[in-house]
Parts: C-alpha cells; sequence; structure tokens
C-alpha cells in the first residue's frame, strides 16, 4: 500500500493575500464564511440545471460536467462555445444567481482591488464539477464581450493544481495548489493569460465531506 501523504513536502504557510501576477490574486480560504449558504444554493440550482458533460467544437466530449446561473450560461456544441440565456438542455432560462453567490464574488472582487465604479457586476457564473480524473486543459477565457472586468474563481471540495500559463500557449505554465475554500481574483493583465487544472486526483479523506469525492469551481463572469 502506498500512502502518498508521506511523500508530499510539508505545506507553504498560507497568507492572507498572494499575488500571482500584476493582476491576478489568490484569496487564501476567503470562500469558507460563506459554505453552510453556497452548497444548499449549488444543490438547487443543479436540480433546475443539472451538470452535464458538454462536447467542444472539435468533437471531444469534456471531463468536467458543468452547468450555470445569472442571465448567461457559457455553453459548447459542435458548432462552438457561446453565452446563452437560456440552457440548452431545457430551453428555460438558467436559474438565478444565488444571493450568497452574488455577494461573494463582489466581496472578493472588492478585497482584489477590482472595486471599479460600483463594483464587480457578475451575470454569468460558470460552474464546474470534477470528479477524479478530471481536467481542463490550457486554454484562454476570451468569449466575455468586456474583457475589462475580472474573473472571479472559487474552489469547492477536493483539492486542485492549477496551471497558470502566459498569453502565449507555449508559455510553462505554473502550478498553484488550490484547496476547499481558495478565490482567486484574475483581471487587468492577467486576464488573457492561458490556464487549466491538472487531473484531479482522488483526495482518500476529503476535508469537505459534504462534496464527497468532487471539486466544484465556481467562476464569476462579466459575460454580456
Ligand atoms: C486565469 N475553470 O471554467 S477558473 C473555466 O478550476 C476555468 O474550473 C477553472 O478555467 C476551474 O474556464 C479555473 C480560474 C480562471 C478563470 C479565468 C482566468 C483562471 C484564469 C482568466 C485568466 C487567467
Ligand atoms: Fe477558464
Amino acid at each position: 500500500m502506498t500512502l502518498a501523504l508521506f511523500d508530499d513536502p510539508p505545506p507553504e504557510p498560507r497568507k492572507a493575500r498572494e499575488a500571482l501576477g500584476p493582476g491576478a490574486c489568490m484569496l487564501p480560504g476567503f470562500a469558507l464564511p460563506f459554505v453552510d449558504e453556497l452548497l444548499p444554493a449549488i444543490e438547487a440550482l443543479t436540480a433546475r440545471a443539472p451538470f452535464r458533460h458538454l462536447v467542444t467544437p472539435g468533437g471531444f466530449t469534456m471531463s468536467v460536467a458543468l452547468t450555470n446561473c445569472g442571465a448567461l450560461g457559457w455553453t459548447s456544441d459542435r458548432h462552438g462555445y457561446r453565452y446563452s440565456a437560456t440552457d440548452p438542455a431545457s430551453g428555460l432560462p438558467w436559474p438565478p444567481m444565488p444571493d450568497p453567490f452574488m455577494r461573494l464574488a463582489r466581496e472578493a472582487a472588492a478585497a482584489a482591488g477590482f472595486s471599479g465604479v460600483s463594483g464587480f457586476a457578475p451575470d454569468a457564473c460558470l460552474v464546474n464539477r470534477y470528479a477524479p480524473g478530471a481536467r481542463l486543459s490550457l486554454h484562454q477565457d476570451k468569449d466575455e464581450r468586456d474583457h475589462g472586468a475580472p474573473i472571479v474563481s472559487v474552489s469547492l471540495g477536493m483539492p486542485a493544481t492549477f496551471l497558470f500559463g502566459g498569453l502565449a500557449r507555449t508559455d510553462k505554465p505554473a502550478r498553484v495548489p488550490l484547496v476547499h475554500g481558495d478565490v482567486v481574483v484574475w483581471g487587468g493583465p492577467d486576464r488573457l493569460r492561458f490556464h487549466g487544472v491538472l487531473p484531479l486526483k482522488d483526495q482518500p479523506h476529503p476535508l469537505a465531506s459534504q462534496l464527497g469525492a468532487t471539486r466544484i469551481n465556481l467562476t464569476f463572469r462579466k459575460a454580456g
């Protein structure tokens, strides 16, 4: 039997706020005070708009399952990627953005220095669900109309390794470990950096027990 636990180096002490780039900032544990409100809201919204595995324009089925809430939702099929006001699976509008989602996104953006005129006003929240082995290959988020607004990302459940690349696909990405409750805010000069997620490990003792052997990532965007 292998106990991978003992092979890992000791964890670095975690700061309250850590710059990942000139416009990218990690807020360790920032979402923890919101978790008790986020989990039932995720349950409710996925009852209306269930997780699904989308097909990419290239014909691959994504290993990450996703759904959306808010006025716009990101979707993909053989014809391309786009934001849509309705869920293609039901023809209905996406569920509205739950209140605690919006509060968390706005507070995190403000804590990272993206307060703007009246603060971050996301109109889309993409909800990604990772089972062990699921991954997200390097990509840019550029389907949003306004690249001036930041993106707020919230990690829940099992830990993952985030890949933070450069403005060219070939730039060697940095590895950023993300755990339950971590929030990352990306904007300004870092907004169009390539990024991805390494295949999720099957961690035997997930800290966030209510989510079981899964990781959920919320990304808040101003898409329209
Ligand atoms: C870095 N999701 O859904 S969000 C995605 O963990 C996506 O599910 C990842 O990438 C996940 O598109 C991570 C983090 C993220 C979002 C936008 C970025 C990182 C970014 C834009 C620029 C640079
Ligand atoms: Fe992305």
